[in-house]
């Protein structure tokens, strides 16, 4: 590896054809094991690279930051929220970051169109009963493992970006009635595309939806937005589905009052703290958890490269690059 080339650090595998594709461009460390870098190996990343590509699993803050050598001028995140890293600090220290919007949107909307169905019509309970073998399954009953009717229902979207709009597309096919709330309203003719009808008061919006989606990221202005006191707004009939990120909810409460018969169910992708799981969700029939797997195709993460390739490249070769992160956008 010529030591002319820029270092570039990349904390997980990523597919062969973006790795390929780093190996060509750049001085490239690659993680073939896949071992996520401990709190050291961070440090000792940020102290020697030139470019840092980080995931979600890297927690990037001021202690991280505060270490870094001359030569760190770009985090290109390998991922579309950069929660994970301190974005103050990373400006304060003239470090760029950039991101991958776009190319995840329609995977990550799919998926939370699958926990929309998921949860009332209990699939995963009625597969995994099967899967069990205890003979529990009689055959048909015109009474048994009933769920809940989507069309015709509320669906509440919590963040109308582009992920929220591209639920919004797929949840209006399946007849069900688009409501949102946004920091902004967006604009006139995707309000009307989509029949979505507009909440300033989250408040209001929770007390009389159906299913509510998450689809927001977080931010410290968003963190437990649906605390204990929002989730107890929503009707003990609602399900809660989560592609986002854990930390915009409340989540002991979210358990607590499943467990309560308080709210009907929640379709999980994202957690508190990943990767661990609170146990009152994970033996709870009525919640559908997935392991982060929202952008998981092979399609999502090669596309996600090639933004990765393409924001280092500009920044290398002199300019602004596309995906750039601004405090001020989260
Ligand atoms: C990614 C995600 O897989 O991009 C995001 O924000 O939540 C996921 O789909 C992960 O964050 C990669 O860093």
């Amino acid at each position: 590896m010529s030591s002319d080339r820029p270092l570039v650090i990349v904390t997980r595998k990523l597919p062969d054809v973006v790795e390929t594709r780093l190996r060509e461009l750049f001085d490239a460390r690659l993680n073939i094991e896949d071992k996520p870098f401990s709190r050291e190996e961070l440090i000792e990343a940020v102290k020697t690279a030139n470019v840092l590509v980080p995931t979600v699993t890297d927690r990037i803050d001021r202690a991280v930051l505060s270490q870094a050598g001359p030569d760190l001028k770009l985090i290109a995140q390998f991922g579309t929220g950069v929660d994970n890293i301190d974005l103050d600090t990373a400006r304060n220290r003239s470090i760029l970051v950039t991101n991958t919007p776009g190319v995840l949107t329609e995977d990550t909307a799919d998926m939370t169109m699958a926990l929309i169905l998921s949860v009332p019509r209990r699939l995963t309970e009625g597969a995994a009963l099967l899967r069990a073998d205890t003979g529990d399954w009689q055959g048909w009953s015109p009474t048994w493992m009933l769920g809940h009717r989507i069309y015709g229902k509320r669906l509440g979207i919590v963040g109308m970006g582009r992920i929220g709009q591209a639920v919004a597309r797929r949840a209006k096919a399946f007849g069900l009635q688009i409501h949102y709330h946004n920091r902004r309203r967006v604009q006139p003719d995707i309000e009307h595309a989509l029949e979505a009808t507009y909440w300033d008061s989250l408040d209001q919006m929770l007390a009389r939806m159906d299913i509510i989606s998450i689809n927001c990221p977080h931010t410290p202005a968003t963190y437990h937005l649906l605390s204990a006191r929002r989730l107890a707004l929503l009707k003990p009939s609602a399900y809660i589905v989560n592609t986002a990120r854990g930390e915009v909810i409340d989540e002991n409460a979210l358990a607590r009052m499943i467990e309560n018969n308080e709210l009907a169910g929640a379709g999980l992708d994202v957690f508190e703290h990943e990767p661990a799981v609170n146990p009152k969700l994970l033996r709870n029939d009525k919640v559908v958890v997935l392991p982060h797997m929202g952008s998981a195709t092979l399609e999502g993460r090669v596309d996600m490269g090639e933004k990765v390739i393409i924001n280092i490249k500009t920044f290398l070769d002199g300019h602004a690059p596309p995906d750039r992160v601004h405090p001020a956008m989260f």
